[in-house]
């Protein structure tokens, strides 16, 4: 089994995302993959908030076509955001694209390409007991019963072409939050386990500063509860936190 890495929520911080994977020895300091047959899952939320959104999508692309068969990238709902926007300006993403963080800089240097890669991101990937998702809602399962029928079932909303509403639903459901806290929680992540497998519930986009009440600044890595079956790791680094890439196996 090879190693396995996750990182989430870069929102902008392209050199953050640079380095870690630099001390990690997953990439050289010219951006080539290092990583030989490890494994990195990016959950989603590349751009939107800090100061290099186009940055963060143009290294994790990069690494993706030096090693399609190590490095991944889930869909976060800033993903969702993004094409919504780009795609649709004169829907309702239109008004919550800047309050969200958008930066016009990134959506103008977003290409063809760029859109059509960003449409078939994958929402959920299982690696061994660990089941990957940017959000912590159980609202994926709305999508279907299995890891593939969710990814295939968001995939072909999001290729439907039409005024933007299904984009929309498929936004909304990932900003969802905080499925796996407070007295159902455990209960929650122990179903949705069971429907999909894997034994692990990994996430990214509620930041860990969030789930423990506490300044991001004093975050210092990725958190387990709801009895071990969920690990967050968003450090919360648009938020004075930090950019964990954390080692899984
Ligand atoms: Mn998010």
């Amino acid at each position: 089994m090879s190693s396995l890495y996750v990182v989430s929520d870069i929102h902008g911080y392209a050199q953050d995302l640079r380095d870690s994977l630099g001390e990690a020895g997953l990439v050289d300091g010219e951006d080539r993959w290092t990583g030989g047959d490890r494994l990195l899952y990016v959950l989603g939320d590349l751009m939107d908030r800090g100061p290099d959104g186009i940055g963060a999508l143009r290294l994790v692309r990069s690494l993706q076509r030096q090693a399609p068969e190590q490095v991944h990238v889930l869909m976060g709902n800033h993903e969702a955001l993004a094409l919504g926007y780009k795609l649709f300006p004169q829907s309702r993403f239109g008004q919550v694209w800047q309050p969200n963080g958008g930066h016009a800089s990134d959506q103008d240097a977003l290409t063809d390409d760029d859109v059509e890669w960003l449409r078939q991101l994958p929402v959920m990937a299982r690696v061994d007991e660990f089941l990957l998702m940017h959000s912590d809602a159980n609202d994926y399962l709305e999508w279907g019963g299995s890891v593939e029928e969710i990814n295939a079932t968001v995939t072909s909303l999001l290729t439907g072409g039409d005024d933007g509403e299904a984009l929309w639903e498929v936004f909304a459901s990932l900003t969802a939050r905080y499925d796996f806290t407070g007295p159902d929680g455990q209960r929650a992540a122990h179903d949705m386990l069971n429907a999909l497998g894997g034994e692990c519930i990994v996430h990214g986009h509620s930041i860990i500063g969030s789930l423990l009440n506490k300044p991001s600044d004093q975050v210092e890595g990725a958190i387990a509860y709801a009895d071990g079956l969920v690990v967050a790791i968003d450090g919360g680094r648009y938020d004075g936190g930090p950019l964990l890439l954390v080692q899984l196996s």
